[in-house]
């Protein structure tokens, strides 16, 4: 319950700022997949960041009101019928005294109560243009609250979008979130291992994403933070290759790109691999450019660095690299300035990290205005968490040697800033060549 009450305050703090007013945050919608089933229900972050409250039909009010604050969950009554069926639920009671909030009301009562607390309101926050569905509730919401203006109700006169507050919050994590990322981390670290271990030529790529699941779900973490992409060979250059139906080739390399979610938190890991365990003389060359760029990438954060620094980092060696191989021609800054190796290098270096697999938090400084050089990146900040993920994927073509064809490679690390530099949450599974090579011949 603590850090769920360590966060509101600081949101209270941050309405009490901007005049006060009254935050309403919904739970995700429970979502059908097909006939009666639905998908596993998975709460909405912000709501989960602020509440801790895991079911669905859920919302969270918080009233500022000079000194005043009251914070109301909204949830669903005990239901003996419907607890027989579908599982247990806190109802009301429960739940306002174990989440810690002031009051807890059913979530039936919603758009009742809702004009109540709005009433005198100065200000509303909710996610702004977030959802088509929370859009007209509040302006249904409003339309009750302005119905009673001549019997001299004010009505807010101010929006904030909360969504964006949360991001800035969010970004940075606190110690709890990042207890949990480690753990996320070492889960997820294993899973890599165990799907190195368990990859032989002739096996399809769906087996070893279920080593992946099969670890995750051993450990507790009970979904993938997003489609895990296992790729064999030429599939490997489809970023977001998800298929995972193939056969894998001896000769080929397999990506993988794979990550669980644990109390509500992404890991987010990719390795390339070769799929007997030895790499190619043109799967290595490659390879080491990829882990070079990485390794430039972690040895650039630093105090005072930017986001953008290590990408920039990142594809100044990928470039050079992909010269001295021959793939793309002329000298590094031209390759730079013209952008010829976006052939075989067409993303980002990382993302911010967190609830969400590409988390919230803006990638631009606040208050630095855009230098003409393009958008002032983000200044790095202890407890910021993000990826560092260079990569090189080259396309059978008739212009590449034939050594290199249908190579991608992604090697992806998450790193969280600390006040003294950085440390790495998916260490446990192994990312030079040659680790790769000696933790594959123990199988
Ligand atoms: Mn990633």
């Amino acid at each position: 319950m603590k850090p769920f009450v360590e966060r509101r305050s600081r949101l209270i703090a941050a309405m009490r700022k901007r005049g006060g007013g009254v935050a309403i945050i919904c739970t995700a919608l429970e979502a059908r997949r097909n006939g009666t089933s639905t998908y596993p229900f998975r709460w909405d972050s912000n709501f989960y960041y602020l509440s801790g409250f895991p079911e669905p039909e859920a919302a969270l009010a918080i009233v500022v009101a000079g000194e005043r604050v009251e914070t109301v969950l909204f949830c669903r009554e005990k239901n003996e019928e419907a607890e027989i069926w579908n599982g247990r639920r806190y109802g009301t009671e429960a739940a306002q005294k174990e989440f810690g909030f002031d009051r807890a009301l059913p979530i039936t009562a919603l758009d009742e109560e809702i004009p109540n607390l709005l009433a005198n309101a100065p200000a509303i926050y909710y996610a702004l243009g977030a959802d088509a569905g929370l859009d007209e509730k509040v302006r249904l919401w409003l339309s009750k609250v302005g119905a009673k203006v001549r019997s001299l109700v004010g009505w807010p006169t101010q929006a904030f979008d909360i969504a964006a507050m949360l991001s800035e919050m969010r970004l940075v994590k606190d110690r709890f979130e990042l207890a949990t990322m480690r753990r996320t981390g070492e889960i997820n670290a294993a899973a890599h291992v165990r799907a190195m271990l368990a990859t032989r030529p002739g096996l399809h790529e769906y087996e070893i994403e279920a080593e992946l699941l099969h670890e995750y779900i051993r450990c507790g973490a009970r979904s993938p933070a997003y489609e895990s992409i296992v790729a064999g060979g030429a599939n490997a250059c489809v970023l977001h290759y998800c298929q995972n139906n193939a056969v894998l080739r001896d000769g080929d390399l397999l990506l993988i790109d794979a990550g669980c979610e644990l109390g509500g938190y992404a890991s987010d890991i990719t390795r390339s691999f070769p799929v007997n365990g030895h790499f190619t003389a043109g799967q290595r060359e490659l390879y080491e450019i990829v882990l070079a760029a990485q390794h430039a990438a972690l040895a650039a954060i630093k105090p005072g660095a930017r986001l953008m620094d290590l990408h920039d980092v990142a594809t100044r060696v990928i470039a050079a690299g992909l010269i001295e191989a021959g793939l793309i021609a002329g000298e590094l800054d031209e390759a730079l300035s013209s952008a010829s190796y976006k052939r075989f290098y067409m993303h980002r270096t990382g993302h911010w990290l967190g609830m969400d697999v590409h988390d919230v938090g803006s990638y631009r400084q606040a208050g630095e205005e855009s230098s003409g050089e393009g958008t002032p990146s983000r200044i790095l900040e202890p407890g910021m968490v993000f990826t560092i993920e260079p990569g090189i994927y080259v396309r059978a073509a008739p212009d590449v040697p034939e050594r290199f064809h249908d190579i991608g490679i992604r090697i992806e690390d998450d790193v969280v800033m600390t006040e003294s530099g950085y440390e790495i949450l998916s260490a446990g599974v192994p990312n030079t060549a040659d680790e790769i090579e000696a933790l594959m011949r123990k199988r």
